[in-house]
């Protein structure tokens, strides 16, 4: 019994010298006075933010519409005085190479704290594994093919998954339409067109559809002639179609010419209002999910929304309104750690739970996916609507 208690006393100064030793690491770690090195004494932390966007090429349109969304609440930010965000961006012109190398410089060179974007989960692909061995947290904004966040620990998205959003617009196209038959085209060579392909072929299985064939084609095709003709004499009652907006337009386009004028269900590529601007009157019928509705009746998306149009001149998208809400995250990461360091906002925007964005109220998963309910849309008399 008495050496039992001689143990017990032993392990509690045992303990209380770990502890002393931590507590002790803690005050070493303290700034001296005259430090300013991080300007959270000034009241504003400071952070330097990289972003990689398609800025220029077929997919400029979501670029642009990307770094607007980012611009207006970097004022925002910045006026409020929590923290003092600079941005450096680059183009990425949709290929994995400069994607990469941009990545690199901004990690390298620019010592940014984190980084958004790349815009297309193709870029993703080769930029998160880099930023997740250099440890920057890294928050893609647009990138919606499987396994995304899965990359690493550093790896963060906000926006909505084609596992989430396609089954959800299929599921409502099917209730509408009375859907038995369905066509499938997607673009097989990229990352995300092939998702959302895997995402349409499993639902439609799951849900008894009879899929009548499975067409493909390539960035920056022209002619769907062959692909439409097929599909137009198996009469589907509906196409599903995971394509970005300057294909799918055109696919629309060519459909609708020939006379194939049932409904189309798209993925996240096809929700911009690029479409509408390409294809026309072609783009009635497209039905996509989206975390995102400009008609919403919420205040705080229609003061964005307000604000949005004044500054640029046009209503923004998906797209912008999740990169709006992408650097209010990382602003929230960043006053929360205190700190513009990489591993503590990492941590902090792991630990975000219920922020309300323009998209919702926003928490992120296990994984780094935020968790969040889709909206079904068509384009209708040439403007998305909700679709019911
Ligand atoms: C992806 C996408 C594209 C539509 C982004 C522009 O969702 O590549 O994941």
């Amino acid at each position: 019994m008495k050496n039992v208690k001689i143990l017990m006393l032993a392990l509690t100064m045992m303990m209380a010298m770990f502890l002393a030793a931590c507590g002790g690491g803690k005050t070493t770690e303290e700034k001296p006075a005259g430090d300013n090195t991080d300007s959270a004494s000034a009241g504003a932390v400071e952070a330097k933010i990289g972003v990689i966007a398609w800025m220029t090429g077929s997919g400029a349109g979501y670029g642009e519409a990307i770094t607007n969304g980012i611009n207006l609440a970097l004022d925002e930010i910045n006026a409020k005085g929590d923290v003092k965000i600079d941005l450096v961006v680059e183009d990425s012109a949709g290929k994995q190479e400069q994607a990469l190398s941009a990545a690199q410089k901004l990690i390298n060179s620019d010592n940014v704290v984190a980084l958004i974007g790349p815009t297309l989960s193709t870029e993703m692909n080769v930029v998160a594994p880099e930023a997740d061995l250099a440890g920057v947290p890294t928050m893609g904004t647009s990138t919606t093919a499987q396994g995304i966040p899965e990359i690493g620990d550093y790896i963060f998205r906000d926006s909505i998954p084609e596992s989430l959003a396609i089954p959800a617009a299929m599921q409502k196209a099917i209730d509408k339409y009375g859907v038995k038959k369905v066509a499938i085209m997607y673009g097989n060579d990229d990352v995300f067109t092939k998702s959302g392909f895997d995402t349409m072929k499993a639902t439609a299985e799951e849900m008894g559809l009879e899929i009548l064939t499975i067409e493909t084609f390539q960035k920056g095709q022209s002619d769907y002639n062959a692909q439409l003709t097929k599909i137009k004499s198996l009469n589907p009652d509906l196409i599903l179609a995971s394509a970005l907006y300057n294909e799918g337009a055109v696919i629309m386009d060519q459909a609708r010419k020939m006379g194939l004028n049932v409904p189309f269900v798209g993925g996240n590529g096809f929700n911009s209002p690029e479409v509408i601007k390409i294809a026309g009157d072609a783009a009635n019928g497209l039905i996509v999910a989206t975390p995102w509705f400009g008609a919403k009746e919420d205040a705080k998306v229609q003061d964005f929304v307000k604000k949005y149009t004044d500054k640029y001149g046009k209503e923004p998208d998906q797209f912008a309104a999740q990169a709006y809400d992408g650097l209010y995250l990382y602003a929230e990461a960043i006053k929360n750690a205190g700190e513009a360091d990489r591993d503590a906002v990492r941590d902090a925007l792991a630990e975000i739970k219920d922020f309300e964005g323009i998209l919702g109220t926003m928490s992120f998963d296990e994984v780094g996916d935020i968790v969040m309910e889709p909206t079904v849309l068509v384009i209708d008399g040439g403007q998305f609507k909700l679709f019911e």
